[in-house]
């Protein structure tokens, strides 16, 4: 009996060793293959290029055919663009605060010019995240807010957050006291006012080259940057303030949109005001701004130049990544804080929850993916999840986007059922969905509707929320509008702003 136990025995250690043989093998394996998937060959750099108050109706790839804007096209031909993108605030404060935190504007209760940092403790925005697993980071100029162009004269760090990066750099520039041919347009009727600064619209044909502006400057930087760091990885945040008034660019920016009386403005539809609630009449029209059809013409046309400048010094970052042989280690994304009305409902520059204002251009570029256009309604706050599960990062457990990544490899999937934005200085809150814009003014509608119905009016003229027939579908909007500003709210922030 002993012995043929003990012949067990030792057939039982045999089987052992062999188990643990197999176990081993399989372990190896297992760590082989996910040590070759997740941590890949090379982390990939993130190049994150941001305009300051830019519309996508203002950039050729969108389908604008007066404007020519080449590099951010060749950037849109080997990326995703997505034509539903929204931004979550609809001026820079808060827009900038809520995508570069990961939180919604009333989750962090970042209403105005400030960063987040207060409000988030010790919580890593987007950039720090890459920053405290072994990214080099930097911004150069206006990544978290910047007064434009006062902060840009002065030249400082504005509402930045020096937790996000390794390093940082400031572009000034002259801004409206730039030399050259200048006009300033809003509240100037009668022609005497000379060129100020301020948040106006003003229009400079300016002497001089690119690098006398601060957008020039930022490019020289950020090509430097490239350069310096091309041997690890980088986070590196460019951001051009152009085409944010005031419209400076040097003069042969100009000569595509002049005379400026052959620009082309929005049609003007009588009555256009009528169904608006009083909020939802922008803070900036033709009118409170007194300009006349020659003024917003050249508005137009300045703003149109402006575009152009800033979309050359997009190409002279894109050059340097190519000359850098990083093209295919970066992941390139191209956006705007918010959009901006070109006189559409006689309506300027943003703040307003309309698509021209709430949308935003959107082109994410990865190494390896087909591209592609995706019309999958997505949000500003979806960029801190994305990239970082691109990276092979974890995603902070905390922030509140979506990772949109599928939509790279399929982007006729939908990841969302509405995009959501405010704009705190009217308290209007807009649920965007494929059918239906739905802004409400105060928490409880309190202050007016509006409800569009984007695929029948795309221009959204007849506000619908009034009319009998559409009482249920406005009723059903409150109750999702509700949901969401409970579910926004709902959020490990909230002991911090109680
Ligand atoms: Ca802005």
């Amino acid at each position: 009996m002993l012995e043929i136990y003990g012949s067990e025995f030792s057939q039982k250690n045999t089987d052992n060793r062999t188990s643990l043989f197999y176990l081993m093998i399989i372990v190896l394996f297992f760590h082989w293959s996910c040590t070759s998937t997740e941590e890949g060959p090379e982390p990939f750099n993130v190049l994150f290029i941001i305009s300051d108050d830019l519309t996508y109706n203002a950039l050729s790839c969108y389908g604008n055919s007066v404007i020519q804007t080449p590099n951010i096209d060749r950037l849109a031909a080997r990326g995703m663009r997505f034509t539903r993108a929204y931004c979550q605030g609809t001026y820079c404060g808060p827009s900038r605060a809520s995508f570069l935190s990961g939180y919604y504007p009333h989750a962090t209760g970042v209403l105005g010019y400030t960063n987040p940092r207060p409000e988030i403790g010790d919580r890593e925005t987007w950039p720090q995240h890459f920053k405290n697993n072994g990214y080099y980071t930097a911004r150069v100029s206006k990544i978290f807010h910047m007064g434009v162009p006062g902060g840009i004269e002065e030249g400082g760090d504005g509402a930045d957050d020096s937790l996000s990066w390794t390093e940082r750099f400031n572009s000034p520039g002259p801004e409206w006291k730039a030399p050259g041919d200048g006009e300033t347009l809003e509240g100037n009727p009668d022609g005497t006012k000379p060129v100020v600064g301020g948040n106006t619209f003003v229009v400079v044909e300016a002497d001089g080259d690119d690098l006398v502006h601060s957008d020039g400057k930022t490019a020289t930087k950020a090509v430097e940057l490239i350069k310096k760091h091309k041997d690890e990885p980088f986070w590196l945040g460019v951001g051009f303030v152009r085409p944010h008034v005031p419209f400076v660019a040097p003069a042969n920016y100009f000569p595509p949109f002049k005379p400026y009386q052959k620009m082309v403005l929005p049609d003007k539809v009588p009555g256009d005001w009528d169904d608006i609630p009083e909020p939802g009449i922008n803070y900036k029209t033709s009118e409170n701004m007194q300009m006349n059809i020659r003024k917003q013409k050249k508005a137009m046309g300045g703003y149109y130049a402006s575009v152009s400048y800033m979309d050359a010094q997009v190409g002279k970052v894109l050059d340097a990544l190519e000359e850098a042989d990083l093209q295919n280690k970066t992941i390139i994304i191209f956006t705007s804080d918010h959009g901006y009305h070109l006189g559409e409902h006689d309506f300027w520059a943003k703040v307003s929850l309309l698509d021209e204002s709430s949308g935003v251009p959107l082109i994410i570029s990865v190494p390896g993916k087909t591209p592609g256009v995706c019309h999958s309604l997505v949000e500003l706050l979806d960029l801190y999840p994305t990239v970082s599960a691109l990276c092979n990062l974890e995603i902070p457990a905390n922030i509140q986007g979506k990772n949109i990544a599928s939509l790279l490899d399929d982007p006729a999937q939908e990841v969302r059922e509405a995009a959501f934005s405010v704009a705190p200085m009217r308290e209007g809150f807009l649920l965007r969905d494929q059918q239906y814009a739905f802004i409400q003014y105060g928490e409880n509608a309190q202050n007016g509707i509006e409800l569009y119905d984007i695929n029948k009016d795309p221009g959204q003229y007849q506000n619908l929320a009034k009319s009998d027939r559409y009482q249920q579908v406005v009723s059903e909007y409150k109750i999702k509008m509700e949901k969401k500003l409970s579910e926004v709210r709902d959020n490990d922030l909230m002991e911090v702003i109680n």
